[in-house]
Parts: C-alpha cells; sequence; structure tokens
C-alpha cells in the first residue's frame, strides 16, 4: 500500500487507544457516576462493578454488583478519596441480586441515595437509604420506593425546592414489562411496535420527606422538531436508559443514553416534567457497550462524568471519568468524542 495509506491506518490504531481522560479511580471498578457538589467537595456515587463469573447477555445478568463505593474530590483534577463501602447489598432487607446505577439528593440535613436492585423475584425496583454524611454509611428503608419500577433513578432538584425522579431502563432495565404501573411480563426488549411511540423515560415528583413518589409517574416524552413523539424504531435517538436532568439558562435540558445504539442525547424542555424537544447527540459511543453519565456545574464551569471500558476491555468492567461539557450560547451542546477526535 502507498505510504499515505500507511499513516492512515496508523492514526486509526491510534485514534483508538487515545481517551479523553483518565479514570478516575484504578483500584476498583466503577461505572454510571452520578457527581454532586455537596459541602463544596464533588461527590460520586457509582455502580461498583465486579466479576461476578456470570456470561454476558441481553439481559445484563453480567453486572452483578452488590455493594456501593462512594467517592470524592476537592476539585476537578484533585486527588480522588475513595470511602469505602457505603451500601452493600445484604443490609437491603428487599434486595435480591444486581445492585445497578444510583444517584444522590440532600435535603434539610440528610442525604438520600436512591438505588435500584432486583427484589426477591427478580423484579427491579428502587430503594432509598439515608445517611447524616454525604460519604454515608446509608441505611435502606424495609420497602422499594411505593409504586417504583426499572432501573436507573436521576433525581433532580429545581430552583424551587421541587424534587422529581427519572427512571427506567428497557431490556435488561425491564421497563418495557411496565404498562400502565401494572408488572406484565411480556416483550424482553422494547414494546414490538417499532411505529409507536417509544417507551418513555419516567418522571415523578418526591414527596417533601424525599422518600417516595407524591403523585402519579408520568412520561418524559421526547418529541422531534415538529413536535411529534420520538417512535420504538427510531434507535438512534429514542430514549433506552440513564437519564439525567440539569437546568440551563432557565431551560431543562433532559440527557439519557441510547443504549444499543450508544449514544448519549439531550432534548430541551421549559417544564421540568417535559416534553423534551430531541436536539441531538452530544456524545459519541465510548468504548464499551453501555454509556451512562451525569453532568454537574463546579465554580461556574460544566462537567460531564461519564465511563468506559479502558481499563479491562471488558463491558462489565467499567471505569469512571470526567471531562468539560460545553453549553453554545445558541443553547445547543458541543459534540464530545470520548477519544479526542
Ligand atoms: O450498570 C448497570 C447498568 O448499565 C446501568 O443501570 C445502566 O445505565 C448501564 O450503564
Amino acid at each position: 500500500s502507498s505510504p499515505t495509506a500507511k499513516t492512515a491506518a496508523t492514526d486509526t490504531a491510534a485514534k483508538k487507544t487515545t481517551y479523553l481522560s483518565e479514570p478516575l479511580i484504578k483500584e476498583i471498578y466503577t461505572a454510571d457516576p452520578s457527581a454532586h457538589v455537596f459541602n463544596n467537595k464533588i461527590y460520586i456515587y457509582p455502580s461498583h462493578d465486579i466479576d461476578a463469573g456470570i456470561a454476558e447477555n441481553d439481559n445484563g445478568d453480567h453486572f452483578a454488583m452488590r455493594d456501593y463505593h462512594i467517592l470524592s474530590m476537592d476539585s476537578i483534577g484533585g486527588k480522588v478519596t475513595d470511602h469505602g463501602v457505603g451500601l452493600n447489598i445484604k443490609d437491603i432487607p428487599w434486595a435480591g441480586r444486581q445492585l445497578w446505577a444510583p444517584d444522590a439528593a440532600y435535603k434539610n440535613g440528610t442525604y438520600y441515595l436512591y438505588f435500584p436492585v432486583k427484589d426477591k423475584k427478580d423484579i427491579f425496583h428502587i430503594g432509598v437509604a439515608t445517611a447524616k454524611d454525604p460519604a454515608g454509611p446509608f441505611k435502606a428503608e424495609a420497602q422499594p420506593i411505593t409504586g417504583s419500577y426499572s432501573i436507573d433513578p436521576a433525581v433532580f432538584t429545581d430552583t424551587d425546592g421541587t424534587s422529581y425522579m427519572y427512571f427506567g431502563g428497557i431490556w435488561g432495565g425491564q421497563l418495557q414489562r411496565w404498562i400502565n404501573g401494572k408488572y406484565a411480563n411480556e416483550s424482553k426488549t422494547d414494546s414490538k411496535q417499532p411505529d409507536a411511540p417509544a417507551i418513555s423515560c419516567k418522571v415523578a415528583k418526591l414527596t417533601a420527606d424525599m422518600k417516595q413518589f407524591d403523585g402519579p409517574v408520568a412520561d418524559a416524552v421526547i418529541i422531534d422538531s415538529l413536535g411529534k413523539p420520538l417512535l420504538t424504531k427510531d434507535s438512534t435517538r429514542r430514549f433506552f436508559e440513564g437519564s439525567w436532568m440539569h437546568k440551563y439558562n432557565g431551560k431543562y435540558y433532559f440527557t439519557y443514553s441510547t443504549g444499543n445504539t450508544h449514544f448519549l442525547c439531550y432534548a430541551i424542555g421549559d417544564k421540568p416534567t417535559g416534553p423534551f424537544t430531541y436536539k441531538g447527540v452530544f456524545m459519541k459511543p465510548v468504548q464499551g457497550w453501555t454509556t451512562h453519565h451525569s453532568i454537574i456545574e463546579v465554580k461556574g464551569k460544566w462537567y460531564i462524568f461519564y465511563h468506559d471500558t479502558e481499563l479491562s476491555g471488558k463491558t462489565h468492567l467499567r471505569n469512571i471519568k470526567v471531562t468539560t461539557l460545553t453549553h453554545n450560547t445558541d443553547g445547543s451542546i458541543q459534540l464530545i468524542d470520548p477519544f479526542g477526535k
């Protein structure tokens, strides 16, 4: 081949191993990082990936996590402290298996850790645990949140003090099995109706004590530029799992993963409950099947916490990272390439 072709091939190889940022912690595998600023420190609530020796499947059985380690750092780029186990599955009375992506919140002197786990009948619900210290240890409530199901809780507190939980994930996250709040045990993937509106992420207001849903669970609907809901077949744009909410210039930015097409996308609304108008991809696929993020503002700058599989090369043994997130003056988000272009 010509010298030019050789250079192009070398560049491609280099691209595959040049990552945008470093794993934040290398001693344990971590994923699904939900970051928050509490007491002027950055706390990260990730999943703690382990190799449980379970074969990979579309149900996600290989993600067999059993506890959470809470991490913190004084500043972006600073030393990362592992505060050890903040909650163990054996201390959750109703838990069966698979402690998946958590989130945290603070209100009136108490920290809340929200976590999805399968119950003893192998059905995902969402629980809550409390602590007086953001690093835990957290004590789980005896039962899951009433009316909760599926995975990936993300709790957002609006500027008026009202908190909302976004939750859900299709396929292994079981969201497709819940019809009108009832478990139907149907499709293993999605609605199986390609031309029907896609299954939506769910949103519920939280009670003042942050431990229950205050009112009904609603759909966080994503619409296209014509106001029509995204369809099931629109797999590069529709919601799959891993939602997050941040408010920027008075607008509500709903961000999420498209799962099997591996994008992080954003959609903007005028209310925390949506609808949200699809705007585009803001992060290209990372190494590994899953892509899951959180977005926070630290001292006037915005950051995205995310994960990939740089350390292990295995899809269920992930490592968390952080990089900058930039809002353009027109409100759009700059596209991030996790391989640094
Ligand atoms: O970590 C287990 C699952 O993988 C999460 O709940 C999903 O968001 C995906 O990252």
